[in-house]
């Protein structure tokens, strides 16, 4: 499985190791491993998700072809699990206090069961399996998540916290009962969050192939409406018959399941949509390194053949054209922080300003409902009520709205930045150009494609203060007669929940803009260390010239055959990542 992709990705790491081995730049040798890591480590995030009891883990198991995962009739799975490839079997639970701990597969139930861990008791915040499935061979982590909607709510809460960090989902609805109100408002909450979701109809095995029918349609009809989409492919499948037909090695059995179905369709999705970005964007960074490379020994070349007084002249307008660039680099860095500026400004503060505006009178009006569906309770029971009501839905609030907001701002970021590049690049090719067309060389393009838009990292990391209002009311309210003490706790609950918004709102700008600022620096930093550097190791090529002038002619002669050999090589790896369509 997923044969073709790893012959290309094994191909590129190749070539980047070539690379890195001859490679006279430091620039380049570095760029081309980071390259190559980057490739090696790709971790694709694939987490299976769905209501509970809706088969998700047996349906994991039955991927792997082993029962690995505890499965049960009870809601079962508390703890997220990721699985990742390693030779072999490995379990460590990962707790929340910071440590760690290898357990044996017979302890798995322990850790990650609501039976066996009721309410998260031993403090898991993920278990980590590393096993030797072929599925898991390219970097694809299968993410087991707890199932929603039971009534065990804090399973709902891990998945729903581990769902941004996705790179896609499978969403298991079961054939029987039909889709649910859970199940679509969890789809709708998916959308937002989940770059792409395959649908995945389990248990086809517990009805006749006309209910299955019916079934399916109908989810389909929901789906495609609350997607706005018409053409869902829902897999139908019995995770549980492809399991035993892989532990009894009947393929038959595997294929009648449906599994096999799906799993084609997914390993044509790693291949085509995940691994083609993947992979292309690795082989034409590494062309460009090959590029720059060559561009480097071809000037070496020239240099040397080139007599001393005309090779002094040509150097001396190279160092002038650079300095005629630096004046570009500055007008490119300046365009870059107002840009940034504004859209700290005019998109992120707006938003705020309308988030403020929009939940402040939603939460006041929320107040009120709340305290008049408790109007009974005495004085101190109802300021604690409504002081973790206040909690709740600040949490909620602020949690909703932060994905949603970083996206925006990523979208735009991400436009900022390509404009910064293509301005970089553009200084870049100038600078390119001239030499090769100085010294009379073919011209080939090298282009910047560090730190590319896809890449930024851009995640809002504050979280909440535990507790924001744990007391909303003083202690003499206590005594007061139960309508005057309601009054008054609602009047500081509408108070606070003003207060609240504003200082959550206002935090939320400052970590925002933080992160932003951050980024750009690191960002800027990055780009002008790379155009200086190309531009000393041009200089330095050339200067191998001036040098070897004063050298035996026989050692100019090795240095030639050295150069023209190591050119014959970058063409070779050149060669060998055209990537074919995949
Ligand atoms: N007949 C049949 N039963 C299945 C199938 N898949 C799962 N089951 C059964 O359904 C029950 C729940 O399966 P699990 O895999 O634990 O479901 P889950 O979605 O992981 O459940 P939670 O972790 O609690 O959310 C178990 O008793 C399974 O044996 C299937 O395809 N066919
Ligand atoms: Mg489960």
């Amino acid at each position: 499985m997923l044969d073709a992709y790893l012959k290309i990705k094994t191909n590129i790491i190749e070539s980047l190791a070539k690379l890195e081995d001859i490679a006279a730049s430091e620039r380049v040798k570095i760029a081309a491993r980071l390259i190559s890591e980057k490739l090696n480590a790709d971790v694709f995030s694939l987490v299976v998700v769905g209501q509970f009891k809706r088969g998700k883990t047996t349906f994991i198991n039955a991927l792997l072809g082993e029962n690995l995962l505890p499965t049960a009739i009870i809601p079962l799975t508390s703890i997220i699990t990721i699985l990742r490839y390693g030779d072999k079997l490995r379990i460590i639970a990962f707790f929340e206090n910071g440590t760690e701990k290898e357990i044996a597969q017979c302890d798995l139930p322990l850790y990650i069961t609501e039976k066996f861990n009721p309410k998260n008791e031993k403090g898991v915040s993920r278990v980590e399996i590393v096993y030797p499935s072929k599925y898991l061979k390219n970097g694809v982590q299968i993410i087991d998540t707890p199932g929603i909607g039971s009534v065990f709510e804090h399973n709902t809460k891990i998945t729903y916290e581990y769902l941004p960090q996705a790179d896609a989902c499978i969403f298991l609805v079961a054939v029987d009962p039909p889709l649910t109100q859970v199940e679509l408002n969890f789809l709708r909450d998916l959308k937002n969050l989940v770059p792409r979701t395959f649908f995945v109809q389990s248990k086809i095995d517990t009805v006749s192939i006309a209910d299955r029918e019916e079934s399916l349609s109908f989810s389909r009809n929901i789906i495609e409406k609350e997607a706005d989409c018409s053409n869902i492919v829902i897999f139908p499948l019995s995770g549980k018959e492809a399991l035993e037909g892989k532990l009894e090695n009947d393929y038959q059995k595997v294929e009648r399941s449906g599994l096999s179905n799906f799993e084609r369709s997914l390993e044509k999705f790693l291949i085509d949509e995940k691994g083609e970005v993947l992979l292309k964007s690795a082989a034409e960074k590494a062309t460009g390194l090959i590029n720059e490379e060559m561009l480097l020994a071809e000037l070496e070349e020239k240099s040397m053949r080139l007599p001393l007084d005309e090779l002094e002249n040509k150097i001396a307008t190279f160092k002038n054209f650079i300095r005629e660039s630096g004046q570009e680099k500055i007008d490119g860095e300046r365009l870059l922080a107002e840009e940034v500026k504004e859209l700290q400004e005019k998109i992120l503060e707006e938003d705020l300003d309308t988030l403020m505006a929009i939940k402040t009178k939603e939460l006041l009006e929320k107040v009120e409902e709340f305290a008049a569906m408790n109007s009974n309770e005495n004085n101190a029971r109802f300021a604690e009520l409504i002081g973790e009501f206040l909690d709740v839905r600040i949490r909620e609030i602020f949690s909703e709205w932060r994905p949603l907001e970083e996206k925006i701002l990523k979208k735009h970021l991400e436009e900022i930045f390509k404009k910064f590049l293509n301005r970089m690049n553009k200084i870049l090719e100038m600078i390119i150009h001239s030499s090769a067309e100085l010294f009379g060389i073919s011209y080939r393009q090298i282009q910047m494609q560090v730190a590319v838009p896809s890449e930024i990292e851009f995640r809002f990391e504050t979280m909440d203060e535990p507790g924001i209002l744990s007391a909303i009311i003083d202690l003499g309210i206590k005594a007061l007669p139960k309508k005057l003490g309601h009054k008054l706790i609602i009047k500081d609950a509408r108070e606070k929940a003003r207060m609240l918004v504003g200082r959550h709102c206002a935090k939320a700008g400052y970590d925002f803009s933080k992160r932003m600022e951050k980024l750009v620096h690191n960002y800027r930093t990055y780009m002008t260390k790379t155009i200086n550097s190309i531009q000393n190791d041009v200089l330095k090529a050339l200067e191998v010239g001036t040098t070897s002038k004063q050298n035996a002619a026989f050692e100019a002669e090795i240095l030639e055959k050295r150069l023209s050999e190591k050119i014959n090589v970058l063409k070779g790896i050149s060669e060998s990542l055209q990537i074919p369509a995949l």
